[in-house]
């Protein structure tokens, strides 16, 4: 079967289309993105954070270029070009990010411990928090999308009960928000289409998505949500053939 999702919205809109258009010079750092892609804007957001020059390259992951494929032989956005050497998987981008620009803004904590344990929680977020969310957001009966909201309820309860305030660490930003921010401001399609509230999770829930979904750069690397509908539409008909709805319908890891 062709791949529907290839039909995307080609380009960021909103004020993500903003921030693209000020990141068009050569540099360095390319990223290659998707103004879709909750993954992509985890990179976007550490790049945003930490005031790093970058240039950006839309790309489109579904139709899986040779261009593309030889940075990133998953196919998959976000990826990243530093000076020649290609790096993909989000995670691992804001790792680098921190290696490579110590000194700008960090984003995580200098002793040991602390960056452990913000690598604890997001790993939570990668292993429960996100692939309850997209159970939720495929499931078709009534008993699945029940399970699978409750599963996400319990995930994100665990997550909030650690949040020191107003951020996960506390007062300072970290790559703990960063990773999970991308699924909180995605979190109404999941309410709108499949009965799931903040307020059922937790108030400490309620109070951290607040935060974090008002924080400068994640609000500047959104674009419109009209052109989201397309791609949720078919998530929520179990009809998409993303990499990761493929991986969930057949009940397997997300890639
Ligand atoms: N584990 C990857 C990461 O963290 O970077 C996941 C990236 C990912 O799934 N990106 C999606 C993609 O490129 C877009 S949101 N999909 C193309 C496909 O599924 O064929």
């Amino acid at each position: 079967m062709a791949n529907p999702d290839v039909q995307i919205f080609p380009h960021a809109t909103g004020l993500a289309a903003a921030i693209v258009a000020k990141h068009q010079e050569p540099q360095d750092l390319v990223y290659y993105a998707g103004w879709f892609c909750p993954y992509v804007q985890r990179g976007w957001i550490a790049l945003e954070e930490k005031g790093i020059k970058y240039q950006y390259k839309e790309v489109n992951p579904y139709r899986k270029e040779r261009h593309f494929l030889d940075i990133n032989p998953k196919g998959l956005v976000p990826a990243v070009v530093y000076k020649g050497k290609a790096i993909y998987e989000s995670l691992i981008i804001c790792e680098f990010l921190e290696d490579a620009y110590p000194d700008q803004n960090p984003l995580l904590p200098s002793d040991p411990t602390s960056r452990a344990i913000a690598r604890v929680w997001i790993d939570h977020v990668s292993k429960a928090i996100i692939p309850a969310f997209q159970r939720l957001l495929q499931a078709q009966e009534k008993e699945k999308q029940d399970e699978a909201r409750e599963e996400l309820y319990i995930a994100l309860r665990k997550f909030a009960n650690e949040v020191q305030g107003p951020y996960f660490l506390g007062d300072e930003f970290s790559l703990v928000d960063v990773a999970i921010a991308p699924w909180i401001v995605r979190d109404y399609v999941v309410h709108e289409n499949r009965g799931f509230t903040r307020e059922a999770v937790s108030d400490a829930w309620v109070k951290y998505a607040g935060t974090v979904e008002k924080r400068e750069s994640v609000v500047k690397t959104q674009s419109e949500r009209r052109h989201l509908d397309g791609i949720y539409g078919r998530y929520l008909r179990n009809g998409a053939q993303s990499e990761a709805a493929k991986a969930v319908r057949a009940g397997r890891d997300i890639p």
